[in-house]
């Protein structure tokens, strides 16, 4: 495997490479040394979670950019190559991908993005892949996830975790620097066309992504932003995403014939069982977090491309427990500054729980809560079985569930479903408090039957 740095659209890239600063506050000049033996050093110290001086990693960021800003935005990938999806910092997980998927440089990998935030070990996972991209350039793809962005990292913990390890903020803004120039998709052979989230309205040709200035940060809204937030959809052309960025996007909306690939391959959402088809095998979803945020209970998959694009899957598990060393007590808190959709998201999964907790004490509820329930996935999916929705929703936060992550953008067209679905909670909540007290009375009197008259009463209409 090889990038194509000479063709294949580049020059555009070649073009911006040139208007890059130079004079970036962290990572000082342009030409930087660092020894393969220096770099063989620093691998080997972040293989065993162990972190690197914040000089060192001042220059391998610098090394890297040096290297990625020669890269296209469309990376020309040959096979063999082993596609790799979301990481989230599991460094554990990360260690036991390489020990199943095979080590580098004997396996060629194709990172998909988002490697930070979430999991404990953003900051060993991050340098960990970015030593091993400077160290085989050609042997390792990284390209960029919806989570490679200075805003999102600043609340779902890469950047508390940079605080906290290195006592400044200055590596977070070496590796912010460095997400900048992450290549944004990749074509493996021509025919797999690889991104971390999906397409968009305003792409219909690989040119049309060659063009884009993606040295910036992720931008809200535009092509750059669709390719790291969009999600496939069963539904027809292009739809609003409830992620408050990037769109749904239809089986219909004709990229791969365009473009002649065969299948788009991309990440960003959770899969439980690792991988997953859309659309006739023509989008393929790969999640690589096993046991997502230490709690999901999904298992992870890679896919290994042969020469021929043949496909094999490796599944694998959460790295045991014991191979963990000393775990940090407890992730950032979940889902505070996010766009008002996934803000409601995780209020209704509380209300869940908490209303699967009535269901277990007084059947009675059951009927009027699981009405009440499909109501209210005004932002997500409604679920075919809601009764086994809640019981997972016990578990984990819908988000989760629902492969949802935070919008960039507080998405004002979302204010007055959220209101509405907030009135609905609460409307909710007192319903069940009558049910509760009506069940009580009932049982005071001895007229408790398991056909309770309330069951029947629809709440929300
Ligand atoms: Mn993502």
């Amino acid at each position: 495997m090889a990038s194509d740095n000479g063709s294949e659209g580049t020059s555009n890239d070649m073009s911006t490479a040139a208007t890059v600063r130079t004079d970036s506050p962290t990572l000082g000049g342009s030409v930087v040394n660092i020894t393969t033996e220096d770099l063989d050093r620093q691998i080997e110290t972040l293989r065993k979670c162990e972190l690197i001086t914040e000089q060192e990693v001042k220059s391998l960021c610098a090394k890297a950019r040096e290297i990625l800003v020669q890269e296209g935005n469309v990376q020309v990938i040959d096979s063999p190559v082993t596609i790799c999806g979301d990481i989230h910092g599991q460094f554990y997980d990360l260690v036991e991908l390489f020990r199943v998927g095979g080590s580098v440089p004997d396996t060629n990998y194709l990172f998909l993005g988002d490697f930070v935030d979430r999991g404990f070990y953003s900051v060993e996972t991050f340098l960990l892949l970015l030593a091993l991209k400077v160290r085989y350039p050609d042997r390792m793809m990284l390209i960029r996830g919806n989570h490679e962005s200075r805003q999102i990292t600043q609340v779902y913990g890469f950047y508390d975790e940079c605080q906290r390890k290195y006592g400044s903020a200055a590596v977070w803004r070496c590796c912010t620097e460095v997400f900048d120039f992450l290549s944004l998709s990749a074509v493996i052979c021509g025919k797999v066309f690889c991104v971390h989230g999906g397409l968009s309205p305003s792409i219909q040709t690989l040119d049309q992504i060659r063009t884009i200035d993606r040295k910036q940060e992720v931008p809200h809204d535009g092509p750059m932003c669709d390719l790291l937030w969009s999600d496939p959809e069963d539904s027809v052309g292009w739809g609003m995403s409830p992620r408050g960025a990037g769109y749904l996007f239809g089986q219909d909306v004709g990229f791969c014939e365009t473009n002649g690939v065969e299948m788009i391959t991309r990440a960003h959402q959770l899969v439980m069982e690792g991988y997953k088809y859309h659309f006739g095998e023509t989008v393929l979803t790969v999640w690589s977090a096993p046991n997502y945020c230490y709690r999901c209970g999904n298992v992870a998959a890679i896919l290994e491309l042969d020469e021929q694009l043949n496909k094999e899957f490796t599944i694998f598990e959460a790295a045991p427990q014991e191979n963990r060393g000393a775990p940090a007590k407890k992730p950032q808190p979940d889902y505070f500054f996010m766009s008002s959709g996934q803000f409601l998201d995780r209020h209704t999964s509380e209300k869940k729980t908490e209303m699967y907790r009535n269901y277990l004490e007084e059947n009675a509820v059951l009927e009027a809560v699981t009405k009440a329930l499909s109501k209210m996935y005004v932002m997500t999916e409604r679920p075919a079985n809601p009764m086994e929705f809640i019981v997972k929703a016990m578990k984990y936060p819908l988000q989760q569930l629902t492969g949802a992550q935070p919008g960039v953008v507080t998405n004002m067209a979302y204010r007055t479903e959220y209101e509405n679905a907030m009135k609905e909670i609460e409307k909710l909540k007192k319903e069940v408090e009558a049910l509760k007290k009506e069940n009580n009375e009932l049982k005071e009197v001895g007229q408790k039957t398991e056909s309770n008259p309330s069951t029947d009463v629809d709440i929300v209409d």
